[in-house]
């Protein structure tokens, strides 16, 4: 596979060469706005791996970033589990429980079709917790032909990037007809780590492959497939956290059944995916070293974590005179389990989940109508219940066996909190009820209005309800702390009001929006009161493993606002400016402090121009001085920066498509706020000191269709 994407690149060079007037660089943006309410991308000649980072350029969207393979979801203040993100229509609960595995690292940007955000409140139908958002990347699954007649197509994907000395290489194939699709993709990526303007980001290399199966069949109204996918990420780093990824492997399955009728359509989605993950703090990164208290030996820490995860969704959508109703039901249940040990002292180990369960069985009802000539209506309503239980949880802290000193106190303090966590009422159920109704008002000058309101709900995550031991099993917040679960915490509630306009005068078009959110019982980490669960922080803190202080998963009141946009003005046929902008405070009620890891206010102008068979664009992205930090996270400041990106795209025929790209052109040295501290030892980066944005780079992607 590499050898074919070498063959290509020279190819590519010498066709370069030949087109001399094309060693401008070109660009590829492709964002608009498909309908009113829907942020698209289907622009994946773009040089990051992780189709995450896509979300930058979208109005109120952002990405946590903890590695170059897991980034995690942000919209408008709130991330991880409280964005639904869907794949393919699939919910995947990943096997990492820092979320090394969000969802989006199963919809690699080789190949993605496209990411959708929803702009706003999203529809209960959408998914079962909505209550930061709704983003949804699909991937490509080819085309059916036009006649009776099978034919073989497909697209090849290649990429290759300076900052680490990337490279991606993929194939989809096809064979179809009008009534059938049997594909299958391969793809192969892998980088060294990247480069800073002050060094380098150590680990962050990674390694992945990628096999994808699948069949489409269609007659008349009716549509019927069947996928499968395996993901093989190997050593990948991940800075940011505690340990690296040694490996993520994963198979997912989903089939879908779809009938359109003449006034209904049904559909019926199953998935089901199956995750092992192994990671440590050794293998990538320096190990453990000898200090005043322990061996490093000790210290090194290898965590093996699987999930599974299953459901299915039907829904139905029935047309009338003034609009549709959609009704269905859906489920998904996952279980996670994950042991650390010591491959130095193998009585060691720690159950830090033991066969968690989190299933959500869900109906909603929504109707979409119009209320007269100029308003329209979406509104719905759904309700979840949600049951969660975990198994008995135990742990060995004294691998040796000692009669006295620290390991032997550890491991009688793990055992308290061990039997205090097994004793108490692990079995939860919820029942959560949310609603939204979205009106839009169409005016004479072409302009629609947008006002919504919503209640969402969401009940804790696993880590959040069974983190029995101060450990950073966080779902990825990666801000330093250890914490402690609370199997009692209660649903976050949100409700959150919307409005905003899209707007088309002339030359000019402007999408912007406003919002506010006030979440009760907002899950967040408090420091803890325990004096066990302290004590234990203070004892590991002291043999170098984590901060003292732990913070416990607690319900508290915040409350989300801001303000995000997009526009554009079309200055000639050919030269079209940009603008994306997002501000969000997100801020705790119930004492003075903000809410941690909250995207600084930002906005990317750019310069388009397109010809008719290649484009350019020059890009700066600026944002704002972060000094709206969570105190209790112990969160520290960022500065703000400005940096510029120039791409271009040429299409060299009809079937093949070439972009160019440098990012961070004049190599500025600057700090991702969202990127969280490093972990790692590194000559170059403090420990716990904020990690770096990245330099120049320089990129090429190909896209062959044949
Ligand atoms: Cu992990």
């Amino acid at each position: 596979m590499y050898k074919f994407a070498m063959v290509i690149f020279l190819f590519l060079t010498t066709l370069s060469s030949a087109t001399n007037a094309q060693e401008r660089v070109e660009e590829i943006v492709v964002i608009g706005v498909r309908d009113t309410h829907t942020v698209i991308t289907d622009d994946t000649l773009v040089a990051p791996a992780d189709t995450a980072q896509l979300l930058r350029k979208m109005p109120g969207a952002n990405i946590n970033k903890n590695g170059e393979l897991t980034g995690i979801a942000q919209y408008r203040g709130m991330y991880g589990d409280r964005i639904r993100v869907s794949v393919n229509g699939a919910k995947i609960s990943g096997a990492g429980p820092n979320a090394m595995d969000a969802p989006l690292h199963y919809a690699p940007v080789a190949i993605l079709e496209s990411l959708t955000i929803n702009r706003g409140i999203a529809s209960v139908s959408s998914g079962q917790e909505t209550i930061g958002g709704f983003v949804e990347a699909q991937t490509y699954t080819g085309d059916y032909g036009s006649s009776g007649d099978f034919g073989f197509t497909g697209r090849t994907y290649f990429g290759t990037q300076s900052i680490n000395s990337g490279s991606v290489a993929s194939g989809f194939f096809s064979l179809s007809n009008r009534n059938h699709i049997l594909r299958s993709f391969v793809m192969q990526e892998q980088a060294d780590d990247l480069e800073f303007p002050g060094g380098e980001i150590l680990p962050s290399e990674y390694d992945r492959e990628r096999v994808d199966l699948g069949y489409s069949f269609r007659s008349g109204g009716h549509e019927f497939s069947l996928d499968f996918a395996r993901n093989n990420t190997k050593d990948a780093g991940t800075a940011a956290l505690p340990m690296d990824i040694l490996s993520i492997d994963s198979d997912l399955f989903r089939s879908r059944y779809t009938w359109q009728g003449n006034d209904r359509n049904f559909t019926a989605e199953f998935f089901v995916s199956d995750n092992e993950h192994w990671m440590t703090n050794y293998h990538l990164r320096r190990p453990p070293q000898d200090n005043m208290m322990t061996a490093g030996a000790m210290r090194y820490r290898r965590n093996w974590a699987v999930s599974e995860n299953y459901g299915f969704a039907l829904k139905m959508e029935q047309f009338d005179s003034m609009g549709s109703w959609l009704y269905g039901i859906d489920q998904h249940m996952s279980t996670h389990r994950s042991t650390i040990t010591n491959p130095n002292a193998a009585p060691f180990y720690i159950s830090n989940f033991n066969d968690t369960e989190r299933e959500i069985i869900g109906a909603f009802i929504e109707r979409s109508t119009s209320l007269g000539e100029h308003i329209g209506l979406d509104a719905g309503v759904r309700v979840n219940r949600v049951t969660m239980d975990s198994e008995p949880v135990s742990a060995n802290l004294n691998p040796m066996n000692m009669m006295m000193g620290m390991p032997l106190m550890m491991n009688n303090m793990a055992g308290m909190l061990s039997s205090r966590f097994n004793a108490s009422d692990l079995s939860q159920t919820d029942n959560n009820f949310d609603w939204f109704a979205r009106f839009s008002f169409h005016t004479d000058s072409g302009t629609t209005w947008y006002a919504g309101a919503a209640r969402k709900t969401r009940s804790p995550s696993y880590q959040e309800r069974y983190l029995w031991i101060p450990l950073e099993a966080t779902g990825g917040l990666a801000d330093g702390n250890t914490y402690v679960g609370d199997p009692e915490l209660n649903p976050e509630v949100a409700h959150e009001i919307e409005l905003g306009f899209d707007m088309d005068v002339g030359n000019l078009s402007f999408y912007p929006r406003i919002f506010y959110k006030e979440v009760d019982d907002f899950i967040q980490g408090t420091p803890a009161t325990d004096m066990l669960v302290r004590n234990f922080s203070q004892m590991m803190a002291s043999m170098g493993m984590g901060r003292a202080g732990p913070l416990m998963f607690d319900n508290v009141d915040a409350n989300f606002y801001g303000f995000d946009m997009e526009s554009h003005y079309q200055l000639s046929s050919n030269l079209n400016l940009r603008a994306v902008a997002s501000i969000v405070r997100g801020e705790r009620d119930d004492i003075n402090d903000d809410l941690y890891r909250i995207a600084p206010d930002n906005i990317v102008v750019a310069v388009d121009y397109r010809d008719s068979n290649w484009m350019a664009s020059l890009e700066a992205v600026s944002y704002a001085d972060q000094d709206r930090v969570s105190s209790t996270n112990l969160e520290l400041d960022t500065d703000g920066y400005t940096i510029f990106n120039l791409n271009g795209r040429v299409n060299v025929s009809t079937d093949l498509e070439v972009s160019l790209g440098v990012e961070n052109l004049f190599d500025k040295e600057y700090e991702d706020h969202l990127a969280a501290y490093n972990r790692a030892f590194n000559p170059d980066i403090a420990m716990r000191d904020r990690m770096p944005g990245l330099g120049r780079n320089v990129y090429a992607r190909l896209m062959w269709n044949f």
